[in-house]
């Protein structure tokens, strides 16, 4: 089985190179991947860089180039839900893309033809999420994530994504990759570690928090794909 763990930015899957150790680097189209056998599986890991764009290619080139057959994203996110506290997990049960916007000719926010507002993460790997929290005896919640090329950190912006979309967490890579992971039949598993509150504070909270938070994300994850692997989900 070939499994990829992808996040944005170093800090999110330096957790994950850390516990492997072990690697076979490749540089393809702007990025490097990280590839290790690992308990029989084969683990593909790159950072994408930030944003929808560097995202989709990233999700893309684990599909298309390295054969990926799972995506799992780690990561950090902005809370838009006043339970969402800093370090806390939310398991993302579908994604939307806030800044995704032709509400001229009628359309609702983050949909264009032939699209959709929201793109639904693998319920079966949702389901294994689930029991491997129960195990880690850890608290993890499950909701939706706007994705958007912005790092918001206005109240105003915040509210209105969390009412338009529903949304509990805010991010910018999201969206993206599931768009990707479902137009190639990808199932694929979405977690982010709350940074900050998307607020005024944010890039202090972001600052602060992001390396904490990423080894959170990462270490549930890596449970995730030892899962996966035991029970050949
Ligand atoms: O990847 C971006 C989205 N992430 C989730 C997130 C978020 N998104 C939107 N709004 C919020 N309030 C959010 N809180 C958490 C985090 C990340 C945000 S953009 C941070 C950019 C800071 C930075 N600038 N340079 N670097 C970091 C160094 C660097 C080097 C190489 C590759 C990437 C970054």
């Amino acid at each position: 089985m070939r499994i990829a763990i992808m996040g944005a930015m170093p800090e999110e899957i330096a957790p994950i190179l850390k516990q492997l150790g072990e690697y076979k680097t490749t540089s393809y189209a702007g990025n490097t991947y990280y590839e290790a056998t690992y308990k029989g599986a084969v683990l593909v890991i790159a950072y994408s860089k930030i944003g929808k764009v560097f995202s989709t290619l990233t999700a893309t080139t684990l599909i298309e180039h390295f054969g990926v057959q799972k995506l799992l994203f780690s990561g950090v996110a902005g809370a838009i839900s006043e339970s969402l506290k800093v370090g806390d997990l939310l398991v993302a049960t579908k994604l939307s893309q806030h800044d995704l916007d032709i509400t001229a000719f009628g359309h609702p926010y983050g949909y264009v033809p032939e699209g959709a507002v929201y793109i639904e993460a693998d319920k079966e790997l949702i389901t294994l999420s689930k029991q491997i929290a129960l195990q880690m005896d850890k608290n993890i919640q499950e909701g939706i994530i706007a994705t958007g090329d912005q790092f918001v950190a206005n109240e105003e912006r915040k509210n209105w994504i969390g009412a338009t979309f529903g949304a509990d967490a805010l991010e910018m890579e999201g969206g993206s990759v599931a768009v990707v992971c479902d137009a190639f039949k990808v199932p694929f598993f979405i977690l982010r570690a709350i940074s900050d509150a998307a607020d005024m504070d944010a890039s202090f909270s972001f600052d602060v928090f992001l390396e904490a938070s990423a080894k959170e994300s990462a270490a549930f994850v890596m449970n995730m794909v030892d899962a996966i692997i035991e029970k050949n989900v």
